[in-house]
């Protein structure tokens, strides 16, 4: 898998986030030593080494802007990358997507079974709620309950999940361009508007900033979701890590199904410009946010 940026400051940021995402989580998923310990494996397995911890670097990013303490934007940046990997683990189970690769290696329940991936995912669920509740990520207990909200609001029924089951449901709906990306943005752009607007959250942050963030992820979400369908389309499964042309083999309508190749990355490159044009009120500040919004939608993995 490659998440190679080609400004050299967001690689830089990538490789550092990466870097430090796995140390924490290290950190925070410790092996026991009963026979409980298959469990927290398995949970290292999805979890540490892989992916281009978008999610996390976002989290950074924008706690950066408001000069937050990073030991706390990493906290929450592991909080939202779990129940990412928990997403992913179910995802690819045998009663959804049923997939065999994932970010390079076999999937969870591929590499352990499925009762065990099974268990992962919810014991990454519940992981990330008890990181963000602990009093290490930020000294006043209204700021972790508003985050443990917020966080909860972005990946259940209201959002991540229900995205899911409206996707799970989308051969018997007709889908149109209105209805998918309403889809997108419960089950993949609610995550990403969680990490973008964590750093003011942290920050306790004046609402016009926390605004700019929130319409810098709408669109920076939509224009992920957009490249995603691209890579299914034109992607190479040893550069993207995992199963292509899953969209169309299951007869999907997508973005590229709908807009057709050059509209959608046409419409993708847009989305990144305006996600950019919300950064105004930070300046300068807001400079690998906007490298982030490019990189996003010129990404091969
Ligand atoms: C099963 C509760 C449940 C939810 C699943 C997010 C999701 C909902 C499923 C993931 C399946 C998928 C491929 C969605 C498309 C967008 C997406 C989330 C892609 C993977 O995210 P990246 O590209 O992955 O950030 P890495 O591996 O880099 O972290």
């Amino acid at each position: 898998m490659t998440a190679n940026a080609a400004d050299p400051r967001l690689a830089e940021a990538l490789k550092a986030t990466g870097e430090a995402v796995n140390a924490e989580l290290d950190r925070l998923l410790p092996l026991p030593d009963g026979p409980e310990a298959r469990v927290i494996e398995a949970m290292r397995y999805a979890s540490l080494d892989g992916g281009k911890r978008l999610r996390p670097l976002l989290v950074m990013l924008s706690a950066s802007l408001f000069n937050v303490a990073p030991s706390s934007a990493l906290r929450v940046g592991c909080a939202v990358e779990m129940i990412h990997c928990y997403s992913l683990v179910h995802d690819d189970l045998p009663c959804m997507d049923d997939d065999d690769l994932r970010r390079g290696r076999p999937t969870c329940h591929r590499q352990f079974d499925e009762a065990t991936a099974l268990l992962a995912g919810d014991a990454l669920l519940t992981r990330a709620f008890e990181v963000l509740a602990a009093e290490p990520t930020h000294a006043d207990p209204a700021v972790r309950c508003q985050l443990v909200w917020e966080l909860a609001h972005a990946s259940g029924g209201a959002g991540m999940v229900g995205g899911q089951m409206v996707d799970l449901r989308a051969a018997e709906l007709s889908m149109d361009v209105a209805a998918i990306t309403r889809l997108q943005q419960m089950k993949t752009g609610r995550l990403i508007c969680f990490s973008c607007e964590a750093g003011a959250v942290l920050a306790k942050a004046a609402p016009n900033l926390r605004q700019a963030l929130k319409n810098y992820a709408h669109d920076l979400g939509l224009a992920f979701q957009i490249a995603d369908d691209l890579l299914d389309v034109e992607g190479d499964v040893s550069q993207v890590g995992k199963r292509v042309g899953k969209d169309a083999d299951a007869g999907k309508a997508t973005f590229v199904s709908l807009l057709g190749v050059e509209r959608a990355r046409a419409q993708a490159r847009m989305l990144a410009d305006q996600a950019c044009a919300h950064l105004d009120p930070f300046g300068d500040k807001a400079d690998l946010l906007r490298a982030t919004a490019r990189f996003v939608v010129e990404r091969q993995a």
